[in-house]
């Protein structure tokens, strides 16, 4: 994968509900170095707004839902709304990040293929844009 993309992962259902399973190495195209998740957002708030440089990155909306918007800063904007627990959304590096409208009682889980590292964050607009279109 180098794009964008949705995927699902495994899901076993039977009478007493559903469950998914994600197997590093097998079910995610990276090795997973890091797992974060976000909860309990308010009303009305939105999340990201920034870009990583390498970080590559697969979204889970494990419970409710919300939208992503992506943008490649070279004109291709997507917009990605997650309610699936079995739906993961894989984010390569390079891209613009904005979560929003988050439902009521959502959570979102990021499988990442990096530690956290605040030097891989573009977290200004206009470097983002300038740093692409210089590429
Ligand atoms: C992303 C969006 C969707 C850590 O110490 N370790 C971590 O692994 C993470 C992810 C964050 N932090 C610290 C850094 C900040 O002091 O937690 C604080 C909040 O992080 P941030 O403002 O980056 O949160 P979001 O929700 O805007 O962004 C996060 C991720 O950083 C980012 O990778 O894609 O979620």
């Amino acid at each position: 994968m180098n794009k964008p993309e949705t995927f699902y992962f495994p899901q076993v259902k039977d009478s007493r509900g559903n469950l998914s399973f994600i197997e590093g190495g097998h079910h995610i195209p990276f090795e997973i170095k890091r797992i974060y998740y976000i909860y309990d957002v308010p009303a009305g708030e939105s999340r990201g707004a920034h870009a990583h440089n390498f970080l590559q990155q697969v979204f889970v909306a494990i419970s409710g839902s919300f939208f992503i918007d992506l943008d490649d800063g070279l004109g291709t904007k997507q917009t990605f709304f997650l309610s699936n627990p079995n739906v993961g959304l894989f984010v390569p590096g390079g891209y613009w990040r904005s979560l929003y409208q988050f439902s009521s009682g959502s959570s979102c889980m990021v499988l990442a293929s990096l530690p956290y590292d605040e030097g891989d964050y573009i977290r200004d607009y206009a470097t983002f844009l300038a740093k692409k279109r210089d590429a």
